[in-house]
């Protein structure tokens, strides 16, 4: 079984988009172990984007993260492929390299405000669900339609 933490970034509420989000992440067969609308603060912003302190768009990148609220998610799958396909589902950090189809290549324009996070490996997905989510908030439930995606 493998996880990978995923959030919708300020402005999908505002765009009403939070459905076709998780539609698209859903219809790939993944499974939405947890769910929470939240506002980050500057604190949390800054752990999560701590590989990216002193880049040219770090201070960019905190203030709009924290700018309004987002909807975080852990989604999962039963092998080992979780990251890699909710990354596929999400597509190119550049909306431009982006491919249609996507959720950054169907939403958004702009590589600050891609619309989307996803962690980008097991790892970072291990570390952005702890940072996001209480063990009690994550809910592994039976899924009996698994086999068949
Ligand atoms: P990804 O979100 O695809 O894993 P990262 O981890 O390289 O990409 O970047 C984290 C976030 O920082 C991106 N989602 C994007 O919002 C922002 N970002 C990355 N590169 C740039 C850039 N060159 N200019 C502006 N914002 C950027």
């Amino acid at each position: 079984m493998t996880r990978c933490f995923a959030m919708c970034k300020p402005g999908v509420l505002n765009r009403r988009l939070v459905g076709q989000v998780i539609t698209r992440l859903e219809s790939k067969g993944l499974k939405l172990v947890a769910l929470k609308l939240m506002n980050i603060s500057p604190e949390l912003a800054a752990k999560h984007y701590a590989e990216h302190a002193g880049k040219s768009f770090y201070n960019d990148l905190v203030s709009y993260i924290t700018s309004a609220p987002v909807v975080a998610m852990v989604w999962q799958l039963d092998n080992e492929d979780c990251v890699q396909l909710v990354r596929k589902v999400v597509g190119a950090t550049k909306p431009s390299e982006a491919l249609p189809g996507t959720i950054r290549g169907d939403f958004c324009s702009h590589t600050n405000h891609n619309i989307i996070h996803a962690s980008d490996s097991d790892e970072s997905a291990e570390r952005e669900i702890n940072l996001f989510f209480k063990p009690e908030e994550i809910i592994d439930w039976k899924d009996e339609s698994a086999i068949w995606y």
